[in-house]
Formats: C-alpha cells, sequence, structure tokens
C-alpha cells in the first residue's frame, strides 16, 4: 500500500475510533470538567504564547563595509534589490533589477532553450546508452557527457544593473561613533556617524507595494548634507539619461547581447537646497538638511514563451515613479512597514540568546562558551532566512535565484541562476514552515513556463508525454541541458520541482489550487516518467535509466535519488488523482508504482545505498547526499515509520561527515532534524555559521550561494516542528543547548499554525490553530504525562493515541492551547 494512503487511512479509523470513545467518556467527564473549568479559565490567563519583542532583530556592525560579497547588507522586494556598505567619505549602492539578464531569445550567440542540435536522434543515443548500462552496469560520465550532452549557447547571466555612487565633502573623512545595521523587523538599513560638526544618517528600504528603493539622508548639527552623486551601469549596455523634471531623471538603455531594454528612473528631493542634476546623470546637492531619494527600474522582460519581452521598459518605470510622486519618506515608508511586517511578524523565535552589538564580532567568536551568546546568532541567523526569501521572492517576479536578488557582475558565478538539483529547491524549503506562503508564487510561475519548452523537450528528445528539463535554468525557458560531466543529467530535476506544488497544497488545503495549479503540473511530470521508465533485465521492477547520483560516481540504472524522487512524484499524484477522481490515471500510476523500485536499499556495511548495485565508498565525503532525499525533504524514510532505513540513513550521513558547502551543511541541518538528533543539527547548523557563513551572514559556497541561507533556517523549522507523517510532531529535534525557549507562528502541514514554550528541554505549552475543522494529533514526549486542552477557557477532551501522542478534534480558527504537566 502506498504510504501516503496508508497515513490516510490510519487518520480515518483514528478519526472514528476518537467519536466513539468521546461518547463513551462524556458523561463520566462531565463533572470532572465542570469541576476544572475555573482552573483552566486561571491557566489560561496564565498562558502567553506571544514571544515577547525579540531581542536582536538587527544586525549590527561598527565599521562601514568594504567588500561587497561578505560585508554589504542586503534589502530587496523580490524584483528590486540593493546591497548597504554604508561607506562615509565615499558611499557605493549597487542595485539589481530581477528580469536584466543577458542570454536568452535574440542574444548574440543565438539561442535555442537549451535544445541539442539534432533533437530527433536525441532518443535512440538514450537508447544506446541505456543498452550500454544493462550491458556493463557503469558508464564514466565524461563518456555519456559525450553522448547525451549539449553545448548550450546564449544561456546568458543575471546581470548587476548598476551603482549609486555618493561623494561626500572632505569633512567627513574624520568621523565617530559610527553605526551600520539592518534592522529585519523593519526591512530597513542605517548608517549613522558623527563628523566634527554635525550627526547624519541614513536609512534605506525597498518597497514592494511601491516597487521602490528608498534613501533618506538627514543631518543635524552645523554641517548639512552635500554630496555628489552618479548612476553608474556596466559598459554591456548602451545608455541614454533624460531629466523628466527638475527632481526626477530617467537612464534607459539596451544590453548590446540581446536587446533587453532597461530604464531606472529616479528622483531626488531635498529639503531646503536645490538638487543639480548634469547632462550624464550625475547630481548633486548642498546644503540640505534631508534629502530623498526614490529609484525604480524595469526591463522589458516578460514571463512568456517564447519571446520573454513584455511593456516596454521605460513606460514601466515612467509609471512606477509617478506612482509615488508627492508620497512623502513617511507615507512611503508606512507603506513598505505594513506590507513588510505583516509577511516577517508571523513568526517569531526566542532561545534566550543575549544582544548582539555587533555581528562580525559575534560571528568571529561563535561558537563560544557564552551560550546565550551563540543562541542570539541562532536565532538571529533563522530570522535572516525569513527576511532575505521575503526580500528576493515576491509575486510579479522571478524566483530567488542563486544569490536571491543581489548580484554585483556581469558574468555572474553560475550566472545566478535556477540550478534544480537542489539549489532552486533549497531556497524554498522555508517557504512554506516558517509561514512565508507568499513568496511561492514566482516559483510557481516559473515553473509553469518552464513547462512549455519542458514539453517540447519530452516530445522532441524524448518522444513522449510529459515535461522534463535537467539540471539548470535561466527566465530564457531553458531546459537546462548542458554538458557537464557530472552534474548535467537531471531530468528527475523535474518531479523535484513539481513536488513543490503539492506541498503547497499540503499546507494550505485549497482544494481550488489543487484542481487547477498542483494536479495539471504533477500529471503532467508523472507522464514524462510513466513513459520513460525501464525495465530491468531480470524482472519487471521499473527503472530510470539512465540515472546519475548528483555529483559523483558513475552513470548506472536507478541510483537511489532517480528511484525516490519518482516514486514520491508517483505517491502524491496518485492522492491527488485520487482526490480528483481521475480513475484511469490513478490506476495507472498504482500499477506503476507497484513496479517500481522504490530506491530503499540498505548495503554492506549498513548504509543507505546511493545506488541500486551496493557500491558505495565508506570514504566518500562529497557534499552532494542526494540518495537521502527519501529522509528529507521526502517522506518515505524516518525513525518512526521506517527504524531500520532511518539508522542506515544515519550510517551514511555519519560516513559523509558534517563538512560540505553551504548549502550542503544546511541539508545536513535537515537531515539531522529529520532523524532526530536535535544536537548533531545543531553542530551542523554551528558548521555553518563558524566555515560558511560570511560577515554579513550571507551563506557562501564559496562564494555567496543564497541557498546555504535559506536550507539553515527550514533546518532550524524542521528542528522545531515536522508534519511530514500525518502528525505534528513538536519539539522533534530540541538540542540540549536550547533548553529554554519560545517560537509562534510556525505552519505545519494540514493547514496548522502552531506556537510553543518549553523549560529545560520540555514542552510546556501550545496553541495550536487550524484554518479547517479536522483532528489535530500531536507528537511529543511530554504528551505522555499530564496534559491539559483547553479552548476558549474550556477544558476539552482529547485521546491518547500512544505514549507521547495525544489528538483532539479541532474547530476551524480557534486556538487550542495545550498545556503539559500543568
Ligand atoms: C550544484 C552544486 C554546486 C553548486 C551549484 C550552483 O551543482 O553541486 O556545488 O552549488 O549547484
Amino acid at each position: 500500500m502506498l504510504r501516503d494512503e496508508f497515513a490516510k487511512r490510519q487518520f480515518a479509523v483514528l478519526k472514528r475510533d476518537f467519536y466513539t470513545h468521546l461518547t463513551a467518556r462524556f458523561v463520566a467527564k462531565l463533572t470532572y470538567v465542570a469541576t476544572r473549568l475555573w482552573l483552566g479559565v486561571c491557566a489560561c490567563m496564565l498562558i502567553s504564547l506571544q514571544v515577547s519583542a525579540a531581542k536582536s532583530m538587527a544586525l549590527p556592525y561598527t565599521q562601514p563595509g568594504q567588500d561587497w560579497e561578505s560585508e554589504s547588507l542586503p534589502l530587496g522586494n523580490g524584483h528590486l534589490g540593493i546591497t548597504v556598505l554604508g561607506g562615509v567619505s565615499e558611499d557605493t549602492i549597487q542595485f539589481n533589477e530581477k528580469t536584466l539578464w543577458t542570454g536568452g531569445p535574440g542574444s548574440e550567440e543565438g539561442y535555442n532553450f537549451g535544445f541539442p542540435g539534432q533533437p530527433q536522434s536525441y532518443l535512440n543515443k538514450v537508447k544506446s546508452v541505456q543498452a550500454e548500462l544493462r550491458d556493463k552496469g557503469q558508464l564514466a560520465p565524461e563518456y555519456v557527457a559525450e553522448r547525451l550532452g549539449n553545448n548550450q549557447t546564449g544561456y546568458g547571466s543575471y546581470q548587476s544593473f548598476g551603482t549609486l555612487q555618493f561623494t561626500w565633502p572632505q569633512s567627513h573623512g574624520r568621523y565617530q561613533d559610527y553605526r551600520r545595521e539592518l534592522d529585519l523587523s523593519t526591512a530597513t538599513a542605517r548608517v549613522q556617524y558623527e563628523t566634527d560638526n554635525g550627526r547624519f544618517v541614513r536609512e534605506y528600504f525597498v518597497s514592494y507595494p511601491d516597487n521602490s528603493i528608498v534613501i533618506r539622508l538627514s543631518a543635524s548639527g552645523s554641517d548639512k548634507i552635500s554630496f555628489t552623486a552618479s548612476l553608474h551601469t556596466p559598459e554591456n549596455r548602451s545608455r541614454q539619461v533624460k531629466q523628466l523634471s527638475e527632481s526626477e531623471v530617467m537612464y534607459t538603455g539596451t544590453l548590446h547581447n540581446n536587446d533587453l531594454q532597461y530604464a531606472a528612473g529616479l528622483r531626488v528631493i531635498a529639503d531646503d537646497a536645490d538638487v543639480t542634476f548634469h547632462a550624464d546623470g550625475a547630481f548633486s546637492v548642498a546644503q540640505a538638511s534631508q534629502v530623498t531619494l526614490v529609484l525604480t527600474a524595469a526591463t522589458n522582460y516578460a514571463l512568456q514563451h517564447p519571446t520573454y519581452r513584455g511593456e516596454d521598459a521605460e513606460n514601466k518605470v515612467r509609471g512606477q515613479l509617478a506612482a509615488t510622486r508627492g508620497d512623502s519618506y513617511s507615507e512611503l515608508k508606512q507603506n513598505h512597514l505594513d506590507d513588510y511586517q505583516q509577511l516577517f511578524g508571523r513568526v517569531e523565535l526566542d532561545l534566550g540568546g543575549s544582544v548582539i552589538t555587533d555581528v562580525a564580532q559575534a560571528l568571529a567568536n561563535y561558537p563560544s562558551e557564552d551560550q546565550d551568546a551563540n543562541r542570539a546568532l541562532e536565532q538571529l541567523y533563522f530570522q535572516y532566512g525569513r527576511y532575505l526569501l521575503i526580500a528576493s521572492s515576491r509575486e510579479g517576479s522571478l524566483p530567488a535565484n542563486l544569490q536571491g536578488v543581489w548580484n554585483k557582475d556581469i558574468v555572474a558565478p553560475w550566472s545566478a541562476d535556477y540550478h534544480l538539483n537542489i539549489n532552486l529547491q533549497m531556497n524554498y524549503w522555508l517557504a512554506l514552515s516558517t509561514n512565508l506562503a507568499e513568496t511561492l508564487p514566482p516559483l510557481y510561475d516559473f515553473v509553469e513556463n518552464l513547462t512549455v519548452p519542458g514539453q517540447q523537450a519530452a516530445t522532441k528528445l524524448f518522444g513522449s508525454r510529459g515535461w522534463v528539463a535537467f539540471l539548470n535554468s535561466n527566465p530564457w525557458g531553458s531546459i537546462g541541458l548542458i554538458k557537464w560531466p557530472t552534474a548535467f543529467w537531471q531530468p528527475e530535476a523535474a518531479a523535484w520541482i513539481a513536488l513543490h506544488f503539492y506541498h503547497g497544497y499540503q499546507f494550505n488545503q485549497d482544494s481550488e489550487f489543487l484542481k487547477e495549479r498542483v494536479y495539471p503540473l504533477l500529471k503532467l511530470t508523472s507522464q514524462f516518467w510513466l513513459d520513460n521508465l525501464t525495465q530491468a533485465a531480470d524482472s519487471n521492477t521499473l527503472l530510470v535509466s539512465p540515472s546519475y547520483s548528483p555529483e559523483h560516481g558513475n552513470f548506472t540504472a536507478a541510483a537511489a535519488m532517480s528511484q525516490q524522487l519518482v516514486f514520491d512524484l508517483f505517491s502524491k499524484t496518485y492522492q491527488a488523482a485520487k482526490k480528483l477522481n481521475d480513475a484511469p490515471f490513478k490506476d495507472a500510476l498504482a500499477k506503476a508504482l507497484n513496479q517500481l523500485e522504490p530506491g530503499l536499499r540498505v548495503g554492506k556495511w549498513g548504509q543507505l545505498q546511493e545506488w541500486r548495485e551496493d557500491l558505495d565508498d565508506q570514504n566518500n565525503q562529497h557534499r552532494h547526499v542526494s540518495h537521502l532525499y527519501a529522509l528529507h525533504p521526502g517522506n518515505q524514510i524516518s525513525p518512526l515509520s521506517t527504524p531500520a532505513l532511518a539508522a542506515a540513513a544515519s550510517t551514511s550521513l555519519n560516513a559523509r561527515g558534517d563538512a560540505g558547502t553551504g548549502w550542503s551543511r544546511a541539508w545536513k541541518i535537515n537531515f539531522w532534524a529529520r532523524l532526530q538528533n536535535g544536537d548533531r543539527a545543531l553542530r551542523l547548523l554551528q558548521h555553518q555559521l563558524r566555515d560558511s557563513t560570511l560577515t554579513n551572514l550571507w551563506s557562501t559556497h564559496p562564494p555567496f550561494q543564497i541557498d546555504g541561507n535559506f536550507g539553515a533556517t527550514a533546518g532550524i523549522a524542521e528542528m522545531l516542528m515536522q508534519s511530514h507523517l500525518g502528525e505534528l510532531h513538536l519539539l522533534p529535534a530540541l538540542p540540549a543547548q536550547w533548553a529554554d525557549g519560545k517560537v509562534s507562528g510556525l505552519r505545519g502541514q494540514g493547514d496548522v499554525t502552531v506556537s510553543m514554550a518549553w523549560q529545560n528541554n520540555t514542552l510546556q505549552r501550545a496553541s495550536i490553530v487550524t484554518g479547517k475543522d479536522t483532528v489535530v494529533r500531536l507528537r511529543n514526549p511530554a504528551l505522555g504525562g499530564k496534559v491539559r486542552v483547553t479552548s476558549n477557557s474550556n477544558v476539552l477532551d482529547y485521546q491518547q493515541i500512544e505514549e507521547g501522542v495525544i489528538s483532539f478534534i479541532s474547530k476551524a480558527n480557534q486556538e487550542y492551547v495545550v498545556l503539559v504537566g500543568y
């Protein structure tokens, strides 16, 4: 039986038993409940799961930054990003607009969406590799890349838009009392310092509702604000400058490479002073008490296959500028706060850390004997991941790329693209669990668009239904077939990214979403695999072939990750087909699932096998640990449901070791959390902060790669709560060093919001709110002892399912408070 199916039936039985049980105990309980009611009322009055105002929600620094990569403070709204170094005499603000890319349609190198030259012969080549694998068992990646790889042209790279460069008067050469900070609770950066004759404050934010970068410079004292500034753009584009009014200027041009239009509009308003614009777009201000700059930008990109062009860039920017004309700084700021804080403020985490006065220092000392200082950095790092996701992924733009939305180059590392063999997936692991579902639309839109060239790839290259994409993609719909031997072959990537849609449904329980967006995509993705699995030589077992476990070893048939992913895809599609009554497709999936090799084998040294044959080398410490997909983010392996496989996963993970690059360590936090080993998960987090984190808390591969930030935040959420097995596992991997704490606003599958408080590593209370009427099932060892469940001050009945597992019926949008050991 399918595991999800099994969980569902368990749930139905549970619900039925629950009602029977409830009636039987009702009368007996009545008196009991009445006498305890007043107790409940008193207790509820004392229960506050609101985490008190977070102690340290800022990244403070005592020096200006010098190095973009490790020191700049990032702000963004999904479309636009800026980085703040906070220089005093000279200051450079680098900025981005997420759609400014070279490559794609119209690029000078020529572009065909990543398709190989003669697509019609591709299937024969695939078949011959399959035949060779059947004969020989393994093939070298270089050999297969020669046959199936592709030299893609016109792929392009994400671009820096430009820099705003300020030069301040010589009197700023000497300064004191310098502070630069990024305040996560307001998504605002601030730079403050004093010169001999004045105090200067600069504030920066990037507003989503007004799609603008807003900077306010203010001074108090006899020194006023005087500077010269210019907006620089890289050489690889044309550039025109037009003054629109006495306070506004427009910079426009096209990229030489692909004729993509760009436009940036700047408004500069100085109080009590004039702004002088020069023909080249430079400008200056003398003796103002306050200056407000509003910068907005766009391109004529549109996420629309195959042209990827839309509205004129300058028109867009004129509209964006007009929308804020006349708005005061405080109005702009309020708009920004109203938008940002209702997202960011949903989750609070208090591990009892102390206040951080200098992040650079805190990071340099980490981990130290001072546990409060350690916890301060850990909780800040958790929230920083949430902050970065809000800043780099909002509806209407592209998903967060390898660097979120920030990039200073014209040839970025890995083009700052969308890698599909872990990186893009990891970017969104935290979105649902940390209550930021609003960051997901860019991912959904991007993937749906990719299915258009993806379907052509399935038809032309494989002669099959469905859609497929390989290692990496760009905003231009590349199917990502390249020639890098140890990474290019990743057709399961499409399944992995499609599963994110189902995951969205598991959290929001929105049947419209399931019907309109999730199921069509899952079905399309499953069709590809139903048509492309091969049979084992000696049985009717279905295998993925060729198959390659990222990014090491040889090609084989049926590497564990390939099989686990297809298994997961088919299982979830089966669930959706069943719910939506698509019986023929459900049956086709059930048949395939019965024949599918699940990719869960235990090998000779007790490890979870990475390949179908027992090839694993105990000394291999490669950063990819893809064969543990079934443990995380999949749910086929768990210490609760499959202890032997969980033990094998743990053996594999121990052999791989705790080293790795940023995202690799982040994944290991999630793995150990799923293995319910909080101390080990914390150890990985410590490695991550100590060895894979830059001074500005960006994760480094190296170089800077944002997936490590997102993956680590997701991992911390997994340490605090898990919901992938049809129940809410509270504090499943709490490290000894996080003995006391509170968290509020975490989200679980089943449309549930959870808050918790714990002391001495023991759950004290939990608050549960479900979006629909349902049965809630909670797991934590403390639930085996004295428990009281209350709602609206009424003590409610609950069922003890097994030691440490209780369940109760939850009405939509009511708060249920579970009090332990009262
Ligand atoms: C995957 C990883 C690399 C890097 C790249 C962007 O291919 O294996 O380490 O993170 O993505």
